[in-house]
């Protein structure tokens, strides 16, 4: 390796710097204690959403001397009618920690990256300035060496402003959100077998279902107002069961009924052996799938994507690729799997499989799967979301009350912002992609550019991965990151902290970070951007039922921070101002006067007035999925052409006065109407005349529901074989290292540990080993080992009894605790279709410390 002595010597001192904080780390600082008594009255009761998890709990905010006192679960909101975790209890305390940023600080010292030392204090105005003279100076010399990193934690508007100053304003696609690292896959399943993203279904088929399989997801824990939703319907109708599967008995797997405990990976023989049982038996539903089912087959064999130009050789360039096939020609794709096969696979008990399988071979269950990371975090995550939808469409099970395939969303805009707004590099806002001239021109019209305008971006930017790899690689050198915690959470982070390059890369990059406290990333950063957080502004979520919902701003953020879409529109000014397109201005012409009408020109400022801002980025976005509205003839019929108004929203006040509601919307005798099941067919309507509507909003009416009438739009069930994970336990690394969550933190721990109650909850990370395993490594409950991989190591204590229980030869960590940085070891190769990586499956050897 050649290292020249200048990032030696940064090199090393980075490594000292991240040594140092390893194990000792930044104290984290608690939160000032809420002084008022929960007996002191509130002044007033805000309206508000969860700031966490894709629930999207409605919560009421309690304001008392413009300080939140207290929280309470919002009753109309109908997402949660009334319930909440324990964190969205101590809601209210996120906000308050003692160490919260509260002035911009901009990096002196350059050699101390990696640390929270060599910064100083500076105004909005220089960092700003900076920001735009680094961003611009970059973008001239190579379009490609800028970058945003963006969130599910994003409001709606914060999601759609960015997408269009990168999009539009400096026809960049490299743009994509940590979504990326959690429902990639989700989309990439929802577009290749429906043509459509997101869910069709909603909570309330947890009350109707029979049976409930849950595929990889720790509901007790991650979305807890469900899975007790969930519990309920157990409780209180005897017949109901629920199935399992899981590699780790977890707390989700307490309450089940049967627990289908299987090998990483294997879930794909699972399900092709559940449609294997239902072809062999003639136990599908022959008139369903005659009526509204395609079949397809896809590229297979498709290695792994560790190298950084997988997506460029000749198996990564055709890994979507796919034909259509025959109903006999998927029946012997699934042939191979018959249970015995399957079982010797999994591990997984050919009793337990038929069991299984024997529920959706019973045309009277109603069945509801639910799915989160074990299922969109693998390398084959797209395939994956395409067999559960298999088994779904060949049953007949979806899109009826009761009955569906139910992806659960990880954060609370994953849906609303990232995956509908436009922050991926592949796509433009509401579903459309870069790579389709129908779709750009449909942009260029909304966004009144010139035909032709984006032609720039149509070849999708980077990935996450590839982005941050390319950050590593010196490619990228400004990147900037909003509401997330990339040097944490990434996988591989040794790489992508700039430990095992030299420190070059990831060091020389200009890196701005926008955050609420101090965390890993700031480390990383020449610019921290103080911002507002959760109520300190306005702001939209949509969650996994397609319900968005407004949170009122309830209080001033501290000090000097300040507004995530604030700040950004202050950049755009600074880069656009004085430019034109086409005879406009090219900032009237995006945020200004000639668009959404954001700008205060007499102060020189954003709006002052939060709602109005909002209203006005809301409405322009409207048009995207509401084309009838629009004043231009042409937006109109292409609007219908591309089916636009099939995702149709409502006015931006609306949201708030009825705390919240489920996308398409249909205005009905002057009243807004949500939508329950989509694609479930019902009156014809006009601009719903492919995917049908059915009427089975707050005024149900109908009970015959079908699916897809349109054979164009016909769902598909796609032949997707098992393919081995990347990394498996050898002789050398003989343990399988899976990571994730627990119920009391909220990811990367930079909020939830600052709430006294939920940090003495969980105060630290713990290593789940088998007691079997244990011994064998000579270790107690309570002791320290070292978790190590290919890439890295993490010093951590060991857990016999933790809340999960983890099988012979597999151990679980989760990512929450800055100071056990369990990623330095997971895995960075990612699903060939979806570009989202595993953090589920890594091969480690456990060493006592
Ligand atoms: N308390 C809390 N709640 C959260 C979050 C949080 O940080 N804290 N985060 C939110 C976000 S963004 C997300 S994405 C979700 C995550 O929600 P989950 O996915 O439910 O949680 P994880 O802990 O990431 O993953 C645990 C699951 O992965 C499964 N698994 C592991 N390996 C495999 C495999 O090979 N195949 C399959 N099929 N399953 C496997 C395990 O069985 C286990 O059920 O939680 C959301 N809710
Ligand atoms: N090992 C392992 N790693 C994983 C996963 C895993 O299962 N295992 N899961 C992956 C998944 S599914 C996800 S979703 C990611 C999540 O990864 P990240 O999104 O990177 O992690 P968070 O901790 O949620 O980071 C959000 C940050 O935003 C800050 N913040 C809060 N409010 C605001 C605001 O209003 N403005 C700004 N600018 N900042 C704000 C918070 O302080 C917090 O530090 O992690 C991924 N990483
Ligand atoms: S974390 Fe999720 S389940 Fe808990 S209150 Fe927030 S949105 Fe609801
Ligand atoms: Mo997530």
């Amino acid at each position: 390796m050649k290292i020249s002595r200048r990032n030696l010597l940064k090199a090393t001192a980075i490594t000292a710097a991240l040594a140092a904080s390893g194990c000792s780390s930044r104290t984290i600082e608690g939160t000032a204690e809420i002084k008022e008594k929960v007996t002191v009255e509130p002044d007033q009761w805000k309206t508000a959403v969860c700031r966490y998890c894709g629930v999207g709990c409605g919560i009421l905010v309690g304001v008392k001397d413009e300080k939140v006192i207290s929280i309470k679960a919002d009753p109309d909101n109908r997402s949660n009618r009334g319930l909440s975790c324990v964190k969205g209890y101590y809601l209210g305390k996120i906000i308050y920690g003692k160490d919260r940023l509260t002035k911009p600080l901009i990096r002196e010292d350059n050699s101390k990256k990696g640390t929270m030392d060599g910064f100083r204090e500076a105004s909005w105005e220089e960092a700003l300035d900076l920001i735009a003279s680094k961003l611009k100076e970059a973008h001239e010399t190579d379009p490609e060496s800028i970058a945003f990193w963006g969130s599910g934690q994003q409001t709606v508007h914060e999601g759609y402003v960015t997408a269009k100053l990168w999009k539009a304003g400096l026809l960049n696609n490299n743009i994509d959100p940590n979504a990326r690292l959690c429902m990639a896959s989700a989309v990439a399943g929802f577009m290749a077998t429906f043509q459509s993203d997101e869910p069709m279904g909603c909570y309330e088929d947890l009350d109707k279902a029979d049976v409930f399989v849950t595929w990889g997801a720790n509901m007790a824990e991650m979305h807890p107002v469900l899975f007790s939703r969930m519990v309920n319907r157990q409780k209180t109708a005897s017949h109901v069961k629920h199935y399992d599967l899981t590699t780790r008995y977890s707390r989700t797997s307490a309450t089940a009924d049967e627990i289908l405990e299987f090998v990483p990976q294997t879930d794909l023989a699972i399900a092709n052996g559940i449609l294997h049982y239902l072809i062999e038996n003639e136990a599908y539903n022959k008139a369903f799938v005659e009526e509204h089912c395609q079949f397809k087959a896809g590229t297979i064999n498709l290695g792994h994507a560790i190298n950084d130009d997988y997506d460029t050789t000749e198996i990564g360039q055709q890994a979507d690729a796919n034909w259509t096939i025959s109903f006999e020609e998927f029946k012997d794709s699934v042939k191979p799997y018959n249970l015995e096969y399957v079982s010797q696979l999994s591990g997984v008990p050919v009793s337990q499989l038929e069991a299984l399988a024997k529920e959706f071979a019973d045309p009277d269950k109603k069945i509801v799967s639910t799915w989160t990371m074990g299922v969109n975090q693998h390398t084959r995550g797209t395939w994956m979301n395409n067999l559960i939808y298999n088994i779904h469409l060949l049953t007949g099970k979806i899109s009826k009350p009761g009955n569906g395939p139910f992806s659960l969303t990880g954060q609370p805009s994953a849906c609303g912002t990232a995956r509908e707004v436009g922050v991926f590099s592949h796509r433009l806002p509401a579903d459309l992609m870069v790579a389709n001239p129908d779709h750009r021109r449909y942009s260029e019209l909304i966004w009144n550019l010139p035909e032709g305008y984006l032609d720039p971006i149509s070849k999708p930017g980077f990935h996450t991965i590839k982005m941050f790899r390319e950050l590593g690689n010196g490619k990228v050198k400004f990147l900037w990151s909003m509401a997330n915690n990339w040097a944490q959470t990434l996988p591989k982070t040794n790489r992508f902290r700039g430990i095992d390059t030299d420190g070059k890369g990831v060091i020389d990059g200009f890196i701005v970070v926008s955050e609420v406290y101090p965390t890993r990333s700031t480390e990383m950063a020449n610019v921290v951007l103080p911002a507002a957080m959760w109520v300190e502004r306005e702001g939209m979520f949509g969650n996994a039922e397609r319900r968005n919902s407004i949170f009122e701003k309830c209080t001033e953020p501290p000090g000097e921070a300040k507004w995530d879409l604030w700040a950004m529109v202050q950049v755009a000014k600074r880069l656009l101002a004085g430019k034109t397109i086409g005879d406009k201005d090219a900032f009237d012409l995006l945020y200004g006067k000639d668009s959404m009408d954001i700008w205060d020109y007499e102060a020189d400022d954003l709006k002052a007035d939060q709602t109005e801002v909002c209203r006005n980025v809301f409405e322009e976005y409207r048009f995207f999925t509401n084309p009838h509205l629009h004043p231009n003839q042409e937006v109109q019929e292409l609007g219908k052409q591309l089916k636009m108004k099939t995702k149709q929203l409502a006015p931006y006040d609306e949201y708030l006065k009825q705390h919240g509601m489920q996308w398409p919307v249909r205005e009905v005798d002057g009243e807004w109407l949500e939508t329950k099941w989509r694609f479930a067919d019902g009156e014809q309507r006009e601009g719903f005349d492919q995917i049908g509507v059915e009427d089975y909003g707050v005024k149900g009416k109908k009970d015959n529901l079908c699916f897809y009438k349109s054979n164009n739009l016909r769902p598909t069930v796609f032949a997707r074989p098992f393919e081995d994970a990347p990394e498996k336990p050898d002789s050398e690394y003989p343990f399988w290292l899976s990571t994730g969550r627990v119920l009391e933190h909220w990811h990367s721990g930079s909020m939830t540990r600052r709430v006294p109650e939920l940090h003495r909850a969980v105060p630290e990370a713990l290593c789940e080993i088998h007691p079997e395993d244990a011994e064998a490594v000579g270790i107690n409950e309570g002791d320290w080992i070292i978790v190590k991989s290919r890439r890295g190591e993490t010093k951590v204590k060991a857990t016999l009894k933790g809340r999960g229980k983890p099988p012979r030869g597999y151990v679980y960590v989760p990512f929450f605790a800055e100071e056990t940085m369990i990623n330095d070891n997971t895995l960075d190769a990612y699903c060939p279709i979806s570009k989202q990586p595993d953090f589920k499956k890594a091969a480690v050897k456990i060493i006592k410390a």
